[in-house]
């Protein structure tokens, strides 16, 4: 059957890290997406972070599956020329490039819009347009910390802190792919493209809804009931950071298992979910706090929250994190082991999903990659391997009318 999104065609303008998430789903689900490199270097990714000496680093080949390469000097007369033939033939145009880059090189939205009236033009910038910091050049790091996630993430008593999830890059991309599909759909009523702008502070504070949230009760009432602040500490006029608290109503923790002295990931989390505190206390073989007054309910238990889950710790003393978790599951609690990237990449589960996949590539040999986190019912997803610096340049120039003598012209002109 053929993919979904099969038929459209994309630039790909993309590189690093936000901009390579969004096109590869949109590959990964049939789109023809041409990701266009400088000629010589490319996607600064291929070679950061190496493993292998002269080979395309793993940061490039795992987002950039399913892709095609096309080397094209943009700056060049004969460069751009290439790309307004591409763009009067595509529908999508993806970019991450710095505050005014694609305006710099000569192809504003409204050029392209002239160009092709039908293409939808995606950006990610680091800010929005007319922000006060839209001329600021932004990474992953400086995202957390514009929208919200770093002041609220870590311990009260530590510095503000990132989290390893990227927030600001490949959750941008997501917010971006989102922004496409729909402006396809609209395309498909109107007949007109349109641009389409996400920016990565944006995108991280969508996630960070439920802090401002928190902003707005705290300058209420002045306390936060689900924090560990509460009842015993301190609270200022700013949401705190948490630590590991739940940030629902349902109070949890990371607690030690058996080998944490040893193993920095022998942990599980675990949830009291209000509900759940009968099959709880029986999981735990605490009995009589099921009909206590001074636990039985949520409320009861806040001053005491640390006192329960040291309870649990002394539980799960003699427990490995898949041990425990075995036990608790048959109680409908909550909770998981806490997973090192190295158990992940070995989960059986993860694997027959295909969240875990592993990649053949031409010079690195097999690797392996995170998968679509998307399943369809109908619509299998293959992932295939990253492409070579350019190595698709000859197909889409023929593709695209050009002949060997015009194809080796360009090549000599560096212009590919
Ligand atoms: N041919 C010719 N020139 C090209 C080209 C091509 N194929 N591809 C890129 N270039 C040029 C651009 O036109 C730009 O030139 P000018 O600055 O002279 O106009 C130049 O390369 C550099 O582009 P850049 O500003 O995007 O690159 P940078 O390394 O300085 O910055 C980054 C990188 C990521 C900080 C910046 O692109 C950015 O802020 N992007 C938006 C936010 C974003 O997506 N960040 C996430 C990155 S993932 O962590």
């Amino acid at each position: 059957m053929s993919k979904p999104l099969a038929g459209i065609k994309i630039i790909d303008f993309t590189h690093v890290q936000a901009g390579p998430a969004c096109t590869q789903m949109l590959a990964w689900f049939g789109a023809d997406v041409i990701k266009v490199e400088r000629p010589g270097s490319g996607d600064v990714t291929r070679s950061q972070l190496r493993d292998i000496p002269d080979v395309d680093a793993l940061y490039f080949t795992m987002l950039n599956s399913n892709k095609k390469s096309l080397t094209l000097d943009t700056k060049k007369p004969e460069g751009k020329e290439v790309l307004e033939k591409l763009i009067r033939e595509s529908d999508v145009l993806v970019e991450n490039f710095g505050p005014g880059a694609l305006d710099r090189m000569g192809f504003t939205w409204e050029r392209i819009n002239e160009l092709n009236p039908k293409m939808i033009v995606a950006s990610v910038k680091g800010f929005s347009d007319g922000h006060h910091y839209e001329d600021l050049k932004v990474y992953e790091n400086v995202a957390q910390c514009a929208g919200g996630a770093a002041s609220t993430t870590g311990f009260w008593d530590g510095p503000p802190t990132v989290s390893s999830a990227a927030l600001g890059d490949t959750n941008t991309g997501m917010h971006l792919a989102i922004g496409i599909l729909t402006a396809l759909i609209g395309r498909g009523k109107t007949g007109k493209g349109q641009k389409v702008a996400v920016s990565m502070q944006d995108s991280v504070l969508n996630l960070c809804r439920v802090k401002l949230r928190d902003q707005q009760r705290l300058d209420r009432i002045g306390y936060l009931e689900e924090y560990p602040q509460y009842p015993h500490g301190k609270f200022t006029d700013v949401v705190p950071r948490g630590g590991n608290a739940g940030g629902g109503g349902q109070p949890g923790w990371v607690l030690k298992c058996k080998g944490w002295e040893t193993d920095p990931n022998a942990y599980i989390y675990f949830t009291i979910q209000g509900h759940a505190w009968a099959p709880i206390c029986k999981a735990l073989g605490k009995e009589e706090w099921i009909e206590d007054k001074a636990y039985n309910t949520a409320t009861a238990r806040q001053d005491k929250i640390f006192d329960i889950f040291a309870v649990i710790e002394e539980w799960l003393k003699d427990k490995t994190k898949f041990e425990a978790v075995d036990i608790l599951r048959k109680f409908d609690i909550p909770c998981s082991p806490v997973m090192s990237m190295k158990e992940i990449a070995a989960d059986p589960s993860l694997r027959a999903s295909g969240t875990i996949t592993e990649v053949d590539h031409k010079e690195r040999g097999k690797y392996l990659t995170v998968g679509s986190p998307i399943k369809f019912s109908d619509t299998t997803v293959e992932i295939t391997g990253s492409p070579l610096l350019g190595e698709h340049t000859d197909e889409v120039l023929a593709s695209l009318g050009y002949n060997p003598e015009q194809v080796a012209a360009l090549h000599s002109a560096q212009a590919v």
